[in-house]
């Protein structure tokens, strides 16, 4: 059961809110935040959503955006912390760490398998397909009204999260959502095409580096590719470009992994930045918790750092050799039937 009570009764009793996702924040971090701040300041509250990585260029259609902050106003001390779409963990919060271990009250609505109970309040729901969803539900129990601007951003998150409706977890309960939503004035095509279909040019120009460099592996069951730092730069193109170039070898006939891993910079240096989508039960998010990322059994991420990158693909690679090798191995004795 849903710790709505204590929710409530949170929301009711603190004035002042933060809401925070997940580093690197996709449709249903920044969807879940924007949808859940206004439904607090529908109630009077003061919230205000942070990301320190900003709003993902595919999400800035959606209406109020441009309040999400990378830093907190001056002197703003939150009575009262949402944590969401992530596990509240230091490297994984997008805001400083000292509001989070400062803040009075703290809570945590996710839905990543690798979450654990943290906080005063903790929603976690590894059933859940959105974070979007869960903030819907818990917007009903508010009984406040569902507004266009609500629900653009809830939509967001929910198609982010189910690949609009076509990925395993897209259940009944999102497609009721959904229809609430639309009903309320979100618009899914606009959705879809924002999210998943519109490119840059840089972007394309650098899908067809990215597909030119791809490679396979264990018979075709893994499909990976690794993107230079040389290779953004010829293609003009930042991180955001390469976001979900991932699915296009997901896709290859008789993949079962797939794995891109891109030269990035940050402030401790160079950095590797993994994506792994994978066939549920290969648990791409157990992979990932190798390198001491996670996410969802389909789709999960990390980061190496302090690692030169051509050795960093040469880990992956081998890992995930292993990975499938061993996964073999857990199923030969039932396949030999
Ligand atoms: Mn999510």
């Amino acid at each position: 059961m849903p710790p709505f009570k204590e929710i409530l009764a949170a929301i009711s009793a603190h004035q002042s809110f933060m809401i925070v996702g997940h580093v690197g924040p996709d449709g249903d971090a920044i969807g879940s935040g924007l949808a859940l701040r206004l439904a607090l300041e529908s109630l009077g509250k003061r919230a205000i959503v942070i990301s320190t990585d900003g709003v993902p260029l595919g999400c800035r259609f959606l209406p109020l955006q441009e309040t999400v902050v990378r830093e907190l106003p001056q002197g703003f001390k939150p009575q009262c912390v949402f944590v969401i779409d992530c596990d509240g963990t230091p490297e994984r919060v997008a805001a400083p760490h000292r509001i989070i271990e400062t803040a009075p009250y703290r809570i945590l609505i996710d839905h990543h398998r690798s979450s654990r109970p943290v906080f005063e309040v903790n929603w976690i729901d590894i059933n859940q397909p959105a974070t979007a969803l869960m903030i819907y539900q818990l917007i009903m129990q508010m009984q406040v009204t569902l507004t266009f601007e609500m629900a653009q951003s809830l939509l967001c998150g929910l198609s982010t999260d189910t690949g609009h409706f076509r990925f395993t977890n897209t259940t009944p309960e999102a497609l009721q959502a959904a229809a609430h939503m639309v009903e309320a004035g979100a618009d899914p095509a606009l959705v879809a095409f924002k999210l998943f279909d519109e490119r840059s040019l840089e972007s394309t120009r650098l899908l067809g580096t990215a597909l030119s460099k791809m490679d396979s592996d264990c018979n075709g069951q893994l499909m990976w590719t690794a993107l230079e730092m040389k290779d953004f730069e010829a293609a003009g193109a930042g991180d955001e470009a390469s976001e979900n170039v991932v699915n296009f070898l997901r896709n290859v006939r008789g993949a079962r992994m797939a794995i891109i891993m891109r030269e990035r910079r940050d402030e401790t240096g160079s950095v590797t930045r993994i994506s792994v989508r994978s066939e549920e039960s290969l648990r791409s998010d157990l992979f990932c918790n190798k390198f001491g990322g996670g996410g969802h059994a389909a789709a999960a991420g990390c980061r190496i750092r302090h690692t030169p990158f051509d050795q960093s693909v040469r880990i992956v690679l081998d890992a995930a050799r292993e990975w499938l090798a061993e996964e073999v191995d857990l199923v030969a004795p039932s396949s030999t039937l």
